[in-house]
């Protein structure tokens, strides 16, 4: 089995402070979290922008301090992300691509997300994979249900986007495919050959879907992004705690943790540093 690559969602964009006291949301703090994860067995963070108060935001800007704070302070894949935050346009959502970052997310479809809709038109999406083809960047597909992986499989074929691909595989978002053992096994199945893939569970069930992931042999996400609590009705104290927890957990399993440039090779992404 591959060595285990964990993604360390820090921000999000829809995490408040209130929710999570110890969330990071300015560039610098974005840049400390992303650090102590890695010290804790992170080899890719995905990253989200925020505006000083709080609210979500895609300004190219804002994402250049983040990449040069987590680069200033340690050596981890940054992952920013495309989804940004419900209602946001495409020409927003695309904007940190241009900074040529090792990988960015790419939705291969529309989900209800809640009471909204997470708007993920297969026009626009086709912008954003050639837009990463085009800068260099590794796309990692989020598939929030198991129709989008049947459009991943015939962009692959189409040559929209390139294999061996990696995907998210996300589970429990309301809307979306639920976090249980049968849909990632569902989901897992029906990979193209040769994909590797993470799987990130929301809320209660970032824990036990991790296990699963590390298991079957695929990869694990945590973070706050996806889930605030430690245990139930303990908040996580921070970001690293729940990189920590998965990195014991794997080595128990006896499935070594990999370090970013084990990840790069794993993923196929050619270091920009
Ligand atoms: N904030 C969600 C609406 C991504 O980063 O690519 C979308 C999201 C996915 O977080
Ligand atoms: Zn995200």
């Amino acid at each position: 089995m591959d060595k285990l690559i964990i993604t360390a969602a820090l921000t999000g964009a829809e995490v408040t402070r209130s929710q999570q006291p110890a969330l990071p949301i300015t560039p610098e703090e974005i840049g400390t979290a992303a650090a102590e994860c890695a010290q804790a067995g992170a080899s890719i963070v995905h990253v989200h922008a925020r505006h000083p108060d709080g609210s979500p935001t895609q300004d190219k800007e804002v994402y250049r301090q983040i990449i040069a704070a987590v680069r200033a302070r340690c050596d981890v894949i940054v992952q920013v992300s495309t989804g940004g935050a419900v209602g946001m346009t495409p020409q927003e959502r695309l904007a940190p691509v241009t900074l040529l970052p090792e990988m960015a997310t790419l939705s291969m479809g529309s989900v209800n997300f809640g009471g909204d809709v997470f708007m993920n038109h297969p026009t626009d999406m086709e912008v954003f994979a050639l837009a990463m083809r085009e800068h260099g960047v590794k796309p990692e597909l989020e598939i929030f249900d198991s129709g989008m992986l049947s459009t991943a499989t015939r962009w692959l074929k189409k040559g929209l986007l390139e294999g061996p691909a990696h995907f998210d595989l996300v589970l429990g978002i309301p809307g979306g495919m639920a976090a249980t053992a049968e849909a990632l096994m569902y989901l897992r199945a029906q990979l193209p050959s040769g994909s590797s893939w993470t799987a990130a569970g929301i809320g209660a069930a970032q824990l036990p879907i991790g296990a699963l992931a590390i298991v079957l042999g695929g990869h694990v996400r945590v973070g706050f992004e996806d889930n605030v609590y430690y245990r139930k009705g303990e908040l996580a104290s921070s970001n690293a705690q729940l990189v920590a927890r998965i990195a014991r957990l794997s080595r128990e399993l006896d499935r070594a943790v990999a370090t970013p440039d084990e990840a790069r090779v794993l993923l196929g992404i050619k270091p920009r540093r």
